[in-house]
Parts: C-alpha cells; structure tokens; sequence
C-alpha cells in the first residue's frame, strides 16, 4: 500500500532544461563519474528526525504539518506505518542513505526498559525495510536532549544517575546502530554545555564527558561496531555555551582527552555560520588533522541567529565547500545527510520533494562544478606559486626547522624590504563567478594574472 499517491514512481532525472519541478536537473544517481555512480559519490541520506518527526511546530505555535499515515492508538504500530511511509520516500526520491535517533524512530515508553523494548521492536522493522529497498543507514545516534532528565545535560550533567541513563540510552542506541549496519555513529552535544558557570564546574563536566565517549568507544568495540565515531560540533543552542564549539575545540577537546584516534568530525553548515565560521572552514579545519568525516547538509538565515535548518540552494557555499571536500579526497565512510527542515508553512508532501530535489541538485551541481576548478587546477596553480618562497633555500629550512632566529636575522639583515606582493582576492573571486556562471566552461590553460 502506498502511503504517498500523488508521487507516483521515483524522480526522474530530466538534466538541466527540464521544466517539471519534480525532476532532477543535476543529480543523476546513476551518471557515471571516474567509474563510480553519482549516487556512490553523493552518498544522500535522509534525517528521520525533520522529516517524518518534525510537523513545523516553533515556540509560537504547534505543528502545521499533518500526514496521513500519522493515525492510531498505538505508538509502536504508528511507528512502524510512519516508517513504511519513510522507505517509500527514501526510494522515491532515491536517497541511498538515511539516519536515525533512537527517540526519533521509537515511542519512548515509562520506563528505560520499555523504551528498549520499543526500540528492539522497530529495529527489527527497520532491518527488514532495509533489506526490501537496498536503502543503508549512515549513522544512528542517540536523543539525549529532549526528555526533561536531560535538562542540565547528559554526561555532563551534574547528577550521576543522569550519567548512567545516558549511558545506557548510547549502549542501546550502538547496539541498534550494529543491528541495522550503521556506517557511523555521532555525537552532537545536545544540551552538553552550561548556562551559567555560577552552577558549573567546567573542567569537571569536560573530564565527564571525555570519560562517557571513552566508555561509548571501548563498548562499540567489545560489540564489533567498526564504524566511525563522529563528533558534531555546535557553538551554542541550545545551552548558551556548547562544550563541542566548532572543529578547533572538537580537536583541542579530543587531543587533551586521548580520543582524537577514534574520531572524526560531522559538519553542520548551520552549525559553522553559529560559530562564526563559514562552511569551508570548517571543513577545511577538518581536512587539516585529517578529520573530515561527513556532513550535516543544511543552511542558515544569515539574518537570524538561531539553527534554522534550511535546505541548501547556495551553490556559490557549496562549491567552496566542495572545493575543499574533494581535496581532502572526499568523505569515505560519511555523506551528505539534509539535517534540514521545511518551513512551517510548506505543509504538502510535495513540499518534502521539493526541498530534498533542491538540496540533492545544488549538491550535484556543486560537485561538477569544483571538479571541473580541479581539473583545471587554476587555484590550486595559484595558491602554490604563492608560497614557492619555501619550496627553496632558507624557505625550505624553515619548513624542515633547520633553520633559526639568529640565521633569520642574518638573512632579513642582508636583504632589502620584503616587496609587496598582491594577494589577487578580487582577480580570484571574478575567476570564481566565470565557473558558478550558467554554461561556466572555463577553457582551460588560461595563463593566471601574476
Ligand atoms: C542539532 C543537530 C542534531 C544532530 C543529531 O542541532 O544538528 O540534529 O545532527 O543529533
Ligand atoms: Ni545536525
Ligand atoms: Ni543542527
């Protein structure tokens, strides 16, 4: 039985002059880039949590968006009929991937164990449903924000009772993501954090959390869980100071705590432009310590400061971001997952297909575009000619540390005033626009202004 009706079959991909809306104009999943399908390089996967939990409720007002599916007496059966819906969505508009927290995909009951009653129950649904479509789980994690014993955080909640049920709630939460195959496993900070350092021991909550990921990893490898660990940075929101602030932190954090090896990080665009970063900061960051795991694929509103969790149609972002991604040779194990949410008043299903179509295609576009910047290399010709100053002589030893202060200052001593040398900013940007522009074909070999 189908849940969705008026969309028929899958989307079809109809290349960038088709005018149906439901159509793909850029992301063909099974175009064929360097041997591998445009599926297998986008790895796309779907947020259980905005799109079949989220109804667009905001603190003004409850839910707008009603399904169909949504109806009956008991939570676990309405779970499983909402999940049925979901893998007929996911297939649809063929999205490989799709990702979970326990809360999210099973009625949290009285008790923990009847909350993991519930969980075993859908699990088995899950498994089943993956194996029919073929559709794998990127990453589960676990809720551990939302029920009000969290309301002073999880590990680093200042009651010990709270730590243990979290705990046990992650012990779950590994062993679900085991069952179901799950790629990775993330940590985002939930209420991990403080709001007032009048009631905070800070060093005490930061030694308690390290100790809590130290407990998930040592379990997830006694269960057989081979997977990667992630850790999703956010600034603040929704404690006023998150612990995991952004990608430096997360490594500072990691690093100091002997976790740094069982680690990489899951980005949020939103979550950088919180942190005052843009998006390819922090991916690059990542890259730099060799941490770039995956991506939460959303936006923000650069006009208010909360996560609001919009699809991505900014294909100027995305390139640089991409730019960056595939340098760093791309996200293995991760992928991009739309940690994003209609707006409230987008109520129809067709609103689901729209916002997805859009994020998938900007995506795809955004990868064509910046491979095609890489093959022609013109940046990355840049960027090296501006520092072939230490590919050579006294240059070269600095980079090799042969070299120190007091050869330095014979050097800078002998030589004349270093001569200004222009850094292009402007030159590059337009080079940029000729690739973002409709039909952006550079020619390649165009010799770069000096
Ligand atoms: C919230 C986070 C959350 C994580 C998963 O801001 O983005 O949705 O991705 O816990
Ligand atoms: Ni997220
Ligand atoms: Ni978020």
């Amino acid at each position: 039985m189908s849940h969705i009706p008026t969309i028929r079959s899958a989307i079809p991909f109809e290349g960038p002059t088709s005018k149906n809306a439901l159509a793909f104009k850029h992301y063909n999943p099974d175009e064929l880039v360097d041997g591998r399908t445009m599926a297998a390089h986008m790895r796309f996967s779907i947020a259980y949590w905005h799109s079949f939990r989220g109804a667009g409720s905001d603190p003004f007002g409850s839910g707008t968006i009603q399904r169909p599916w949504e109806t009956g007496t008991d939570p676990v059966s309405i779970a499983k009929k909402r999940m049925d819906a979901a893998f007929e969505f996911f297939q649809k508009i063929r999205a490989p991937f799709w990702c979970w927290h326990d809360r999210d995909i099973a009625p949290e009951g009285r008790t923990l164990r009847e909350s993991n009653k519930h969980l075993d129950k859908i699990v088995a649904h899950a498994k089943q449903l993956q194996k029919a479509t073929g559709v794998k789980l990127l990453w589960g994690t676990a809720n551990l924000f939302s029920n009000p014993r969290y309301m002073c955080g999880a590990s680093t909640n200042p009651e010990a009772s709270v730590f243990a049920y979290a705990a046990a709630q992650v012990k779950k939460a590994l062993e679900a993501t085991l069952e179901l195959d799950g790629e990775n496993y993330v940590f985002w900070g939930g209420r991990e954090g403080y709001e007032t350092l009048l009631n905070t021991n800070l060093k005490r909550e930061q030694d308690h959390l390290a100790a809590f990921l130290h407990m998930a990893v040592d379990y997830a490898r006694e269960i057989g869980f081979q997977g990667q660990f992630l850790i999703e940075p956010k600034p603040k929101e929704p404690t006023r100071h998150q612990y995991d602030f952004d990608v430096a932190t997360g490594i500072g954090f990691l690093r100091t705590y002997g976790l740094a090896k069982h680690f990489k990080f899951n980005i949020e665009t939103n979550h950088a432009t919180l942190a005052g970063h843009s998006f390819q900061h922090e991916i690059e960051v990542a890259a730099a310590a060799n941490m770039l795991g995956s991506i939460d694929a959303n936006s923000g509103d650069p006009l208010l400061g909360w996560d609001t969790d919009q699809f991505n149609t900014d294909i100027r972002e995305l390139t640089l971001a991409m730019l960056s991604i595939l340098k760093a040779g791309g996200l293995g194990a991760g992928g991009f997952n739309f940690d994003a949410k209609l707006r409230r008043p987008s109520v129809d299903i067709e609103d689901l297909f729209f916002a997805h179509i859009g994020g998938m295609d900007a995506y795809a576009l955004a990868f064509k575009i910046a491979r095609r910047i890489l093959s022609d290399g013109v940046f990355e010709e840049f960027v090296s000619q501006r520092y072939a100053s230490f590919d050579m002589g006294f240059g070269r030893e600095i980079e090799k540390k042969k070299i120190g202060f007091r050869e330095l200052e014979k050097i800078a001593l002998a030589a004349k005033e270093p001569k200004p040398i222009s850094g292009r900013q402007e030159y590059l940007e337009n080079l940029l626009m000729e690739y973002l522009a409709p039909g952006g074909d550079r020619s390649s070999g165009r010799a770069i202004a000096s």
